[in-house]
């Protein structure tokens, strides 16, 4: 199968990292493409990143539509323009956060997010409402740590996290972390190993997941509100995306 993986930000490394990241799971038939949109912020760490986000993700959606991908991922944690992307194709679509927390809960009774910056906890916060996930998820915790210093995560960061980590499991009483963040992704098997519990890397997650959904012979529904965009002209720099 194809698998389309979208880094919603625009850092080629972070794009390479996740890939890596899909492909040590990854089934031997498995092909990941990896993009990243032609526009829009290095990191999405605010409303403002994430609405630019949303689009570049519609960009590359639009775009793939070319060859026909089997299943999308799309590589951030607040996921954006998920629902416009299971508009834009068949394919079955997954972001991140989605499936981590629905793996968390079935791996805990709850589990603890650590994510980067303070200001993007209300994004988990608000996803988990959305996912029904909020009875399973015991606290979101920011590190303060900007996206772009996990790129070639040193010692220091690496332990900042990992205290967060340990420090939530002890007050929130949770059994599992969730990784808020595709750029903690290279992380993962470290502080599973140090940790002790269950760490929940949705990129890695969401990658399986998508395996599964199409081994099932599952796509995404047209049937209702995401049926294909109604077909209309767009003007100015976005024309060439219209649907
Ligand atoms: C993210 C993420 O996954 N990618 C990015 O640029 N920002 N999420 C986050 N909470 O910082």
């Amino acid at each position: 199968m194809k698998l389309l993986l979208i880094n919603p930000n625009t850092t080629q490394a972070m794009t390479d990292a996740i890939a890596e990241a899909a492909r040590a799971v990854a089934s031997p038939g498995t092909e990941i493409v990896a993009v990243q949109p032609s526009f829009g912020p290095v990191s999405i760490e605010s409303h403002y990143d994430e609405a630019f986000a949303a689009a570049g993700v519609a960009e590359q959606v639009r775009l793939a539509a070319a060859w026909r991908p089997d299943a999308v991922v799309i590589a951030c944690f607040g996921d954006p323009g998920l629902e416009a992307a299971r508009e834009a194709t068949d394919a079955p679509v997954l972001g991140i956060a989605e499936p981590a927390f629905h793996a968390a809960g079935m791996l805990a009774t709850g589990f603890s997010v650590i994510t980067t910056m303070t200001r993007t906890c209300i994004m988990a916060e608000r996803l988990l409402q959305r996912y029904g996930a909020d009875q399973h998820c015991r606290g979101v915790h920011g590190t303060d740590i900007p996206v772009l210093d996990l790129e070639g995560c040193g010692v220091e960061t690496l332990q900042q996290i990992e205290d967060a980590a340990r420090e939530a499991l002890a007050r929130d009483r949770s059994g599992a972390i969730v990784l808020g963040c595709a750029g903690m992704a290279p992380l993962c098997a470290t502080l599973s190993q140090r940790l002790g519990v269950p760490v929940i890397d949705g990129v890695a997650v969401a990658a399986k997941f998508a395996e599964a959904l199409v081994g099932l012979g599952l796509r995404t529904s047209k049937h209702g509100d995401y049926a294909p965009p109604l077909p209309k002209p767009f003007v100015g720099w976005a024309s060439p995306l219209r649907w």
